[in-house]
């Protein structure tokens, strides 16, 4: 039994254009101009709608403790998104090896509804952890994540240089959270001795300067290392300066942004409400020029992907508790199920991009980067048939009141756009359809990824 859909305008990183595409045994096997049924296929009509890639999230922290999504639902409001393939953190136990880490968070995994992988958090530097990190990609991990901020997880110049090298040397891709943590938690204290407690604080105290420093330090240490290196969450303008200057020099490096810093801006953390520390994340909310600027670098291929940074704080319980200090608020946002409908509108709609550069930094670039190439990020024979059927002649309002993420608020309420996710496919089966997410707990597979290779940061990359 296979599926077709029929009539669709297929999109890729490079073109759009009309075609039937068939999946069998979960796998794209013809696509064609016209491809015929049997009774037993399953058949679904695209007609005047974009047939794309599953989304790639590179970026998510799904079971965290204190958290609202766990695998579970995180996955089922990721697949009502289009996103069919997630790469999660774990989180670093001090009591056990990072090793031990993944097999926790894999056995955490085991529920999802699409497929996974993670990135290693390590938040320490020594024989031990060299040679577990040169073990990582047998367990299928091929990227792992370095703090330059947070004093219970944060690495220093010598040692990110050290697990940069051991990371290269293993085929590993290593993302770095690039804010100067030490100065940070200096500001954060001068503010609070003058009663400055306000959530607008928190992005006072995490200023463009200490983001771009530290983006600039971990790009020449990265240089200097001869390792890739994957800058995560980049949100300003800035950073971005330094970064676009070490790819020019050479560097391999790539830049994530995410949907939080093209849609949302800081004055979202000024009002008097108590709303405000909702929109606590790190790096905070910058400006609107901010947002033109990451635009700009996304079409220029500057930044290469778009993660979610999805993590599902509650209000009660969780973000209320920063209202009148927001050092107490939970640092990150929710947002997995919305990058695909947000991109749509405010990048391809609104015209800053196209639809298959979305596809390239949504599915194509991920997929590349983090070694899932081509089973995953493209529509070729022979991939994955994780597919997103959208409608871009309908609207959707985003709203708490239909999401599927577990939180009790949605950051981009009422925001109303263009376009609809019709039905979502992974590996050929039907996950999301009408609305409703169909997929079963447990479809989704652990996902061996490839060791970082040169052909990762070919071409547009
Ligand atoms: N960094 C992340 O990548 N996610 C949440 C919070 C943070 O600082
Ligand atoms: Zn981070
Ligand atoms: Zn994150």
């Amino acid at each position: 039994m296979a599926t077709i859909i029929q009539n669709g305008l297929l999109v890729t990183a490079s073109e759009i254009f009309q075609a039937d595409i068939k999946i069998e045994n979960g796998k794209i096997s013809i696509i064609a101009d016209q491809i015929g049924s049997k009774n037993e296929d399953t058949v679904i009509d695209a007609t005047d709608k974009y047939v794309l890639p599953g989304l790639i999230d590179p970026h998510t922290h799904l079971g965290i403790e204190g958290t609202l999504d766990d695998f579970e639902s995180g996955s089922k409001a990721a697949a009502s998104g289009g996103v069919t393939t997630i790469i999660n953190f774990t989180e670093p136990d001090n009591s056990q090896t990072y090793l031990e880490d993944l097999t926790e968070w894999r056995a955490k995994a085991k529920n999802s509804i699409i497929d996974y992988g993670f990135h290693s958090i390590i938040n320490k530097c020594n024989p031990e952890v060299i040679e577990q990190i040169a073990k990582l990609p047998d367990e299928g991990v091929t990227s792992i994540k370095l703090f330059m901020a947070y004093e219970e997880n944060m690495v220093n110049d010598k040692e990110m240089y050290l697990l940069l090298k051991a990371a290269k040397k293993a085929g590993i891709v290593t993302n770095v959270h690039a804010e100067n943590g030490n100065l940070i938690d200096l500001l954060i204290e001068e503010a609070l001795r003058k009663n400055n407690t306000k959530p607008i604080y928190h992005a006072y105290t995490r200023p463009p300067s200490m983001e771009a420093e530290a983006t600039a330090r971990a790009l020449r240490i990265a240089e200097v290392a001869e390792a890739p290196i994957y800058i995560v969450h980049i949100s300003c303008e800035e950073a971005l300066t330094e970064f676009t200057r070490a790819k020019e020099r050479g560097v391999i490096a790539f830049g994530e942004t995410c949907p939080q810093y093209l849609v949302l801006d800081e004055d979202y953390l000024k009002t008097e409400d108590k709303e405000a520390v909702k929109y606590i994340c790190s790096p905070p909310l910058r400006t609107k020029k901010d947002q033109e600027v990451i635009w700009s670098k996304i079409k220029s291929g500057s930044i290469s992907t778009i993660g979610s940074d999805h993590a599902s704080h509650p209000f009660v319980n969780g973000k209320e508790n920063g209202i009148n200090d927001f050092t107490k608020a939970p640092n990150g946002l929710p947002g997995i199920e919305s990058t695909l409908l947000l991109l749509y509108q405010y990048g391809v709609y609104e015209g800053r991009i196209t639809l298959p550069k979305l596809v390239e930094i949504t599915s194509q670039n991920p997929a590349k980067i983090f070694g899932l190439y081509p089973k995953k990020g493209s529509l070729n024979i022979g991939s994955d048939g994780d597919i997103v059927i959208f409608d871009p002649n309908k609207s959707t309002v985003i709203s708490k009141e239909t999401q599927k993420q577990g939180t009790e608020y949605n950051v981009y309420e009422g925001i109303n756009v263009h376009g609809r996710i019709d039905c979502v496919l992974s590996r050929g089966q039907v996950i999301v359809e009408d609305k409703e997410v169909v997929g079963k707990a447990g479809h989704g597979e652990y996902l061996y990824r490839n060791r970082f290779t040169s052909y990762s940061h070919e071409g547009s990359l």
